[in-house]
């Protein structure tokens, strides 16, 4: 039998803005129920959480981590998370498994953006949220203001249940309004005396009481025609009403804690006990075939994974939410995704890096398992007979992008390796060997994800290696329209080589009209791989040329469309017209007309007024109205068009376009200027022309720089 029943399991993700005290309430939950007897803290580098090596070099979370504590009968599993956008990707699969959200606001700084940018993440998934207003006793805590820029922030649903009597060095007493108790803490935290509200806080602990209880009953009409008839509501009202307002994201109550001092946390529990839904009191899973699973115990098992770790020394490590029946250990699970049949052989409840061994994992329960054999974050593992698959966890696209290389020449095969691994555990860190810059990329959320992937590498794959600044994909076309001919004629030894091709070639766009002077006899329209369009029409007439010779002429212009005259980078949108040409009864052949094409098209190609394309990006930054200054004067001089700045509550968003040449270190040049205060995001936009002396500049480097022809 498991410990915990489902109704007696809760969820939660510790959430917000890095710094803010989430690994601080972590360890002080796990310290107030027992689980751990001497509470660790961030600057001694001993948290339950924060246990990666990483995480203490650095003194902040980089990874989610699974806890969990057991308080008053409940079994309560807490995801920690980190507060750095670059790791966004960790707090939205934490988010796909809790039931509840807790979010911490530092009453030091107020409502940060990183808040704001995980705000958008709960609203998605619909998460039930508290908010945990944290230091309040740091002197410069203001729990007014920190109140008032959440309900401007996040609305009016934000329900204030407890306030601090005093904040700063005297931060001891919390007054709850939905117990009407007071909560005084001695010097060293822990379990509070509980006391009557003092006169002096009476009048405006009954007035923010009426609120809340008046908040819960707006929610629900039964609920509101009670306390019409009574005036108030009583406890179980309350409960009741409460945990259905979260469901419904209608009700965001708001707690009081100091993590430092381990004030609060105990009622926080309590609450998380005792009102916020469990698993299955949330909505059912619909799958992907649209059957919906009901999280019951008694089920058919099926379980989610929604991380993968990869411990040096121990394996692969799967963790899961259980959305269905019971998982043994020893049981045969089914992954739908990729067909194979998986022995569960061992369960485990989880603290950190600590694992204890459970025999079984009932539904709405989180754990971990190891060792599996082809089993990825996403997949669905389910019992033999059924064809359960859950919805996918979407991670969020790339903001920018670097080259990869081992340091010693040699090693790329153990890089490879590597790399597989680190997006095994990361589906935030994509890698691409590009065929077209011709280096391996990695596309990664900011700099500090960079630094962790690199960190990785060294440790756990003992490689050592060098991000360099990735080639920019530049793209030639031209602006006019141009003609040629050339002439392809080999007859020395053997047998000889003909062809001759006239064409024309023009800027082609949508919609462009028809040629009139020239009757077209085949059209061929290719979408390149690479964007934009290739149009080849055959033009010939009175058979100048045989139509068999034709793909030949294509070929050719094909392959110096991929290595384009300017910078060797990929032609787009042009119309070739082949009009005429000549042939040879013996010598022509198809690599005669492919060498003609190819020449003739480069000729045209350069007196049409040729020009390179750069990639532009949408980017977005976000960050307070002080900072919008300094955030623009970094763009600018990245040749970036700001195209507007939009106010997103208290923040300021700028909008604007950057060529991806300008981009480098972008990521760390914000954090730097902005004291990690600014978060941006970033998106591929459109290709545009370059500034007439920087193509000068890179038409000239390729001038100098040694190629081979590709020509057969
Ligand atoms: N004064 C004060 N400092 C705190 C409190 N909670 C956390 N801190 C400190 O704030 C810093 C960040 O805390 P941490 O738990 O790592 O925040 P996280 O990034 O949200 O996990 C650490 O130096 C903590 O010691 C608190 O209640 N009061
Ligand atoms: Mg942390």
């Amino acid at each position: 039998m498991a410990e915990f029943d489902t109704s007696h399991v809760k969820n939660i993700v510790l959430l917000g803005h890095a710094g803010s005290g989430k690994t601080s309430l972590a360890e002080c939950m796990l310290f107030e129920a027992g689980i751990i007897n001497r509470k660790g803290s961030i600057l001694e580098k001993n948290t339950v959480a924060d246990y990666h090596e990483l995480e203490q070099e650095r003194g902040n979370s980089i990874f989610s981590k699974l806890l969990h504590t057991k308080w008053r009968g409940y079994k309560i599993n807490i995801i920690d998370t980190p507060g750095y956008d670059d790791f966004v990707g960790e707090v939205i699969s934490a988010l796909r498994v809790a039931d509840t959200g807790v979010m911490l606001l530092n009453a030091v700084m107020g409502v940060e953006v990183g808040t704001d940018i995980i705000w958008d993440y709960t609203e998605q998934f619909k998460t039930p949220m508290i908010f945990a207003v944290n230091k309040l006793d740091d002197d410069n805590a203001d729990f007014d203001k920190t109140v008032a820029e959440a309900k401007n922030h996040f609305g009016s649903k934000v329900a204030v249940v407890q306030y601090p009597r005093q904040t700063g060095a005297g931060f001891h007493e919390i007054i709850d309004v939905l117990r009407m108790t007071m909560y005084k803490f001695t010097d060293g935290g822990g379990k509070p005396e509980k006391l009557p509200i003092p006169d002096d806080e009476k009048a405006r602990a009954e007035e923010l009481h009426k609120e809340l209880v008046e908040a819960v009953a707006s929610n629900d009409e039964t609920l509101m025609e009670k306390y019409f008839d009574k005036g108030e509501l009583d406890e179980d009202e309350m409960k009741e009403g409460m945990k259905k307002a979260m469901i419904h994201h209608d009700l965001f109550p708001l707690f009081c804690l100091s993590a430092e001092r381990n004030m609060g946390s105990g009622r926080l529990m309590g609450f998380i006990d005792n009102v916020c839904p469990s698993a299955n009191e949330m909505p059912a899973q619909i799958t992907k075939a649209g059957d919906t699973l009901t999280c019951d115990a008694g089920g058919p098992a099926c379980i989610f994974i929604y991380k993968t770790v990869s411990e040096p020394h121990v394996g692969e490590l799967s963790f899961f939410k259980v959305y269905s029946g019971t998982v043994k250990s020893g049981m045969e699970l089914e992954n739908e995704t990729t067909g194979v049949s998986e022995k569960i052989n061992q369960l485990f409840m989880v603290e950190g890096n600590k694992r204890t061994a459970v025999n079984e994992l009932v539904a709405g329960d989180i754990g971990a398992t190891l060792k599996l054999k082809n089993t990825h974050t996403n997949n669905t593992l389910h019992i033999r007979g059924k064809n359960y698959d859950l919805p996918s966890i979407e991670f969020p696209p790339p903001n920018m992008t670097v080259a990869i290389e081992p340091a010693k020449k040699g090693e790329e095969e153990k890089l490879s390796l590597a790399l597989h691994q680190l997006r095994e555990e990361d589906p935030t860190l994509i890698v691409e060997v590009s065929q077209e810059l011709k280096q391996t990329l990695i596309h990664c959320q900011g700099d500090m994800h960079l630094a962790v992937a690199k960190w990785k590498i060294e440790h756990n794959h003992k490689l050592e290696v060098k991000f360099i600044k990735p080639r920019i994909p530049y793209r030639e076309t031209i602006r006019k329209v141009a003609d040629s001919s050339y002439r392809h004629k080999k007859q020395s030894g053997g047998a000889g080589q003909f062809g001759e091709v006239y064409m024309r070639i023009e800027p082609w766009y949508e919609g462009m009209p028809e040629p009139t002077d020239i009757s077209v006899r085949a059209r061929d329209v290719h979408n390149l791989d690479w964007g934009g369009k290739l149009v080849f029409y055959n033009c010939i007439v009175g058979g100048a040329i045989d139509a068999r010779f034709l793909p030949s002429i294509l070929k050719g212009v094909m392959e110096k469309m991929h290595v384009g005259p300017l910078t060797g980078s990929y032609v787009r949108d042009v119309r070739v017209c082949v009009y005429d040409g000549k042939m040879h009864p013996v010598d022509s052949n198809d690599i005669s007309f492919k060498i003609a094409g190819l020449q003739a098209f480069r000729q045209a190609f350069q007196q049409a007024d040729p020009q390179i394309l750069e990639p532009i990006y949408h980017v977005e930054v976000l960050c307070p109205d002080d900072l919008t200054g300094a955030v623009m004067g970094d763009l600018q001089s990245r040749r970036a068009i700001v195209e507007g700045i939009d106010s997103e509550g208290q923040f300021q968003k700028v909008i604007s376009r950057v060529p991806l040449a300008e981009m480098d270190g972008f990521s760390s040049s914000l954090r730097s200027i902005t004291k990690g205060q600014a978060k941006f995001k970033s998106s591929f936009l459109e290709y545009a022309a370059m500034p007439f002396e920087l193509q000068r500049k890179l038409i000239d480097e390729y001038a100098k720089t040694d190629r081979e022809e590709i020509v057969a």
